[in-house]
């Protein structure tokens, strides 16, 4: 019997329970994570105008961004190329998925699954590679853990990607959101014809259309005044790059699955592999992986008071 599509879309969340309202929901289509709620409250943000038709990528939430991150300045450009087909962010965030290992309670309350995600007929006619990629996720009770394995079963054939977590964070006001750990890092300014620049501050702020791509960043942001004025950890392993991104005004008038009141509520803050290519030999795998962690800190990010160091010896 042929499966419909609201069959398949009632099977397309998978959905990890840890209890107190801590929830976190995945769409099998692109194993977009679509929401992460702490305490009943939802970290993530998704467009009101997000489209589920198992199609568009899905508009908000963290969509996986594989094999290719697209449009970056010429000389990039060239190395990556604006493929002729294929299509922006890559196939896996189009593609559905396959739920490996269904939700499971580990014996410390976390709750952990497994997606996964091979080359098909679809995947082949873009880009004709074998691969496998597995996603893991654990809910913690203020964490989410994203563990990203590639695999090139193939004995030949090496090949090259690009991958990010697209996480769109929901805030209460951009304008009010600091970002740490950027301060005197390159980057690529898409709002300004993909130019080159260092960061000089100290902590990033948004106040207009913002589309970044900061190279070579450290393991760890913090962003303030994310939900209910609490501040959001990310940490990064693999992932060189950080891109930064809200639409602002314009912009969001001309995305048709984004509300254009919506801009001033979602910041995106996205671990990757943008500017350099990951190269995979046959028979090889890469690792990579991600940490979410809601936090509450009564100081700003600039005013915190600094770990007092040990008390030398000296004057005990
Ligand atoms: O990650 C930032 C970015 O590349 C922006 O340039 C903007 O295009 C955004 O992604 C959304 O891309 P999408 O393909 O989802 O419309």
């Amino acid at each position: 019997m042929a499966t419909t599509a609201a069959a398949m879309a009632a099977t397309s969340v998978v959905v990890l329970d840890r209890g107190n309202n801590t929830t976190c929901t995945i769409n099998l289509h692109g194993a977009t994570v679509v929401s992460w709620r702490v305490n009943n409250q939802e970290q993530l943000f998704v467009s009101k105008l997000a489209s589920f038709d198992g199609k568009k990528a899905i508009r908000g939430g963290i969509p996986f961004v594989f094999r290719k991150f697209e449009s970056i300045s010429l000389d990039l450009a060239a190395q990556f190329g604006a493929w002729s087909f294929g299509p922006q962010h890559g196939f896996a965030r189009i593609t559905r998925w396959h739920l490996e290992r269904a939700p499971d309670r580990l014996h410390n309350g976390d709750v952990e699954a497994i997606f996964s995600l091979m080359d098909n007929e679809f995947t082949r006619s873009i880009w004709n590679y074998q691969f496998r990629i597995t996603y893991r996720l654990i809910l913690r009770e203020k964490e989410l853990h994203f563990h990203i394995g590639v695999y090139n079963p193939s004995k030949e054939l090496s090949f090259s990607f690009n991958m990010l977590l697209h996480t769109y964070l929901k805030v209460p006001d951009v304008r009010r959101c600091q970002i740490t750990g950027l301060h005197g890092c390159h980057f690529i300014d898409k709002t300004r014809e993909n130019a080159l620049y260092q960061e000089g501050r100290e902590v990033v702020t948004v106040n207009e259309w913002t589309d970044r791509i900061y190279q070579h960043t450290p393991q760890e942001h913090v962003i303030t005044n994310v939900v209910s004025g609490r501040k959001m950890r990310l940490h990064k392993y693999n992932f060189p790059d950080t891109v930064i991104w809200n639409p602002w005004i314009d912009r969001s008038r001309e995305m048709s699955d984004f509300g254009d009141d919506e801009f001033p509520n979602m910041l995106c803050v996205e671990a990757g592999n943008v500017t350099s290519p990951v190269i995979l030999l046959p028979g090889t795998a890469f690792e990579a992986s991600q940490i979410l962690q809601q936090f509450k800190c009564p100081y700003d990010i600039i005013n915190a008071p600094k770990k007092s160091k040990k008390k030398s010896k000296s004057r005990s």
